[in-house]
């Protein structure tokens, strides 16, 4: 069988073994343009919108895909190859494959080549919405001072250096100074990071920097800007040579960027477009009037539970989170930390059966076809921890709840922070903090254990709290002393 590179001129010579993009790609106007296209924006937001374009005759909502790091070189230069189209394979849980070519992003555009051609698209008419997957980290907050991290020496530079911006504020403020002076209508500006409120946050983040880099853009922002919040879920891991090998062995394709997910997906946005909107409600995105409930429920459900299989299986030496959810110690302490740890704090949402919930997460945590890797989640420990599970711990410390699970896991991170596990093999630590991560665990390991919860950005002000720090030393200790498999033990049968 011929082996065809994926592009627009090839769609029909593959579409014998796929299913492609039956829509007019190259008529669709660009009314997005999204922010870091990585493949959790690949999995979820431009595949929902290439089902709209599917499933309805619109052609204004095609998404201009703008990777914004130097380090985003390499899938903005698949992505240019292929014309903007790659596949999306959902891996079933009877081990079945679904595959089918996205073609929703139908520009890509790499900011550090060309910083005035990003702005200018962002300012164009036709763009009514600014998405943005930046991760936990982009959005440039300070967990100890609660505010925006202007010493950033890249947010430095963009305020010296407006047009040739480096962040994603950089940007933004360019683009709305730009079409303020065009007297352009307003635009939304929409997070789909795993952030609590993550539209406030976007907003917050973006008037500080405006009001440093740029004060007079502060009031037209204000009124003609809105910022929905929303929550994303899909989890896709990354994508392995395998996963490209078995898509050529079973099609005739040649895609050097698919992207793998779970059958799974879910959206619910806060209906506050500025400027217009995709009828992403018609292929199953849900608009909310109140979107806090669901995002807290999956942050401290599912990311948690991810962080929790993530730190304590990497101790185990378990590669996937399937293998870890399997691990039937594992499992039962991680239902011991949903259900008293995490449900009493979410006791506001309402209409949404959480024990369903939960039980589906396990379900998908187990999926065996998708061998989410246990590195991918616990990469940026230290920026995640914070927002999936820090919340929780507050709320129990402040109605005296339970907080003995996670001050385990904190316990764990702390030794998993050393960068070996129990059997002495080195783990792969990736994360912006590991410096600071490694200097404290080695203290914490040295017969200080309450060192390692002076990393003030990462665990606030826990060190301060004395059932907290009580909780964690005990947990570490006899971490330290049984290990993970008796500890958790110990703590699931009380
Ligand atoms: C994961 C998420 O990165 C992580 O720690 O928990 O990427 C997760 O897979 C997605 O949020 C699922 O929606």
């Amino acid at each position: 069988m011929t082996a065809y590179t994926l592009k627009q001129d090839h769609l029909d010579a593959i579409s014998e073994h796929i299913s492609i993009p039956k829509y007019q790609r190259r008529q669709l106007k660009t009314g997005i343009v999204h922010i870091g296209i990585g493949d959790f924006h690949r999995g979820h937001q431009a595949y929902y919108t290439d089902q709209l374009l599917h499933d309805t005759s619109i052609t204004d909502w095609g998404i201009c895909g703008v990777a914004l790091l130097p380090s985003d070189i390499k899938i903005y230069k698949a992505l240019k190859k292929q014309d903007g189209l790659y596949t999306l394979m959902v891996k079933e849980f009877d081990g079945a494959l679904t595959k089918r070519v996205i073609g929703s992003i139908t520009e890509v555009l790499f900011a550090p080549e060309n910083p005035s051609k990003v702005i200018k698209k962002m300012a164009s008419s036709a763009v009514k919405i600014i998405t943005l997957t930046i991760t936990e980290r982009g959005y440039n907050y300070n967990e100890v001072t609660k505010a925006f991290d202007d010493q950033n020496p890249n947010i430095r530079h963009d305020i010296a250096n407006p047009l040739m911006p480096k962040t994603v504020f950089g940007y933004l403020t360019q683009a709305l100074k730009l079409r303020k002076e065009k007297g352009a209508k307003g635009v939304t500006i929409q997070s789909c990071d795993n952030i609590q409120r993550n539209g406030h946050m976007a907003k917050n983040m973006l008037l500080s920097y405006v009001r440093l880099a740029e004060p007079s853009l502060v009031s037209w922002i204000e009124t003609h800007v809105s910022f929905p919040n929303s929550m994303v879920d899909r989890i896709t891991p990354t994508t392995t040579a395998s996963d490209i090998a078995i898509l050529k062995a079973t099609t005739n394709i040649k895609d050097t960027c698919p992207v793998v997910c779970e059958p799974f997906k879910q959206w619910v946005i806060e209906d506050d477009f500025v400027n217009g909107r995709p009828l992403w409600d018609a292929v199953a995105a849900r608009f909310v009037e109140d979107i806090v409930p669901y995002e807290k429920m999956k942050l401290s459900l599912l990311n948690a539970g991810h962080t929790v299989l993530g730190i304590l299986g990497a101790l185990l030496s378990y590669k996937t989170i399937d293998e870890a959810v399997h691990d039937e110690d594992l499992r039962t302490f991680l239902e011991q930390y949903m259900d008293h740890e995490v449900s009493p704090t979410l006791s506001d949402l309402k209409g949404v059966d959480l024990e369903h919930y939960k039980a589906s997460l396990l379900q998908r945590f187990g999926n065996v076809s998708i061998k989410d890797q246990i590195d991918r989640i616990c990469s940026e420990s230290a920026s995640k921890i914070p927002i999936f599970v820090l919340p929780t711990i507050t709320a129990n410390l402040e109605s005296e709840g339970q907080i003995k699970c996670a001050a385990l896991l904190i316990a764990g991170f702390a030794i998993y922070s050393l960068g070996r596990n129990e059997q002495g093999k080195s783990l792969n630590i990736k994360d912006a903090m590991e410096a600071t991560l490694r200097k404290k665990a080695a203290q914490a390991a040295n017969g200080q254990p309450e060192a390692f919860l002076e990393i003030e950005s990462v665990f606030g002000l826990l060190k301060s709290s004395p059932s907290f720090v009580s909780a964690y030393t005990k947990a570490y200790n006899t971490l330290r002393t049984s290990g993970v498999k008796a500890c958790i033990k110990t703590y699931t049968n009380n």
